[in-house]
């Protein structure tokens, strides 16, 4: 039992250090009491900002139960980075067939980096268990093509209405 342990331990290690796996939340610290009032996490920073750089950073709020947005819009072949906080309880983020995955915890910012391949709808059902309504909490991410997103206004970003 001891060698499988030991064993267990040193697979986590080895992929952990060669494939650069760490928990990519509990890094930054937020305060979940005061975080919609000022700051990164006002309701209009929410959505996707693109960067100077090209990149686009997309910011969201987790709560009992549903995510603020409902939906954002990222461009397809251009770095994505996810930056998300909850105000309650332990939430989820999960985007099925990419390395998007993270707790999102009150009092910690969660941030994933990843690159879209292709346009598509990303359906993110929250996939952690957060209370009775947990079942209803949901938020989509919708890819579209590179060319495409600058023509977007601001609240096209951060809302998917139109499709
Ligand atoms: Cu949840």
């Amino acid at each position: 039992m001891v060698g499988m342990l030991a064993v267990m331990m040193l697979v986590v290690v080895l992929t952990g250090v060669t494939g650069a796996i760490h928990p990519p939340s509990n890094v930054e610290r937020i305060d979940p009491t005061t975080l919609h009032l000022s700051g990164e996490f006002a309701e209009s920073n929410l959505g996707t900002a693109q960067e100077r750089d090209g990149s686009l950073t997309a910011r969201l709020v987790a709560d009992q139960y549903g995510f603020v947005p409902n939906c954002v819009k990222v461009a397809a072949n251009t770095p994505v980075k996810f930056r998300l906080t909850s105000t309650d309880v332990v939430h989820g983020f999960l985007l099925p067939a990419t390395n998007v995955n993270t707790m999102v915890v009150p009092g910690y910012v969660a941030e994933v980096r990843t690159r879209f391949t292709r346009p598509g709808i990303y359906q993110m059902p929250c996939n952690e268990f957060c209370g009775n309504g947990h079942h209803g909490m949901w938020t989509r991410v919708s890819v579209v093509a590179k060319e495409q997103f600058p023509a977007l206004a601001p609240t096209e970003r951060a809302s998917c209405v139109q499709q």
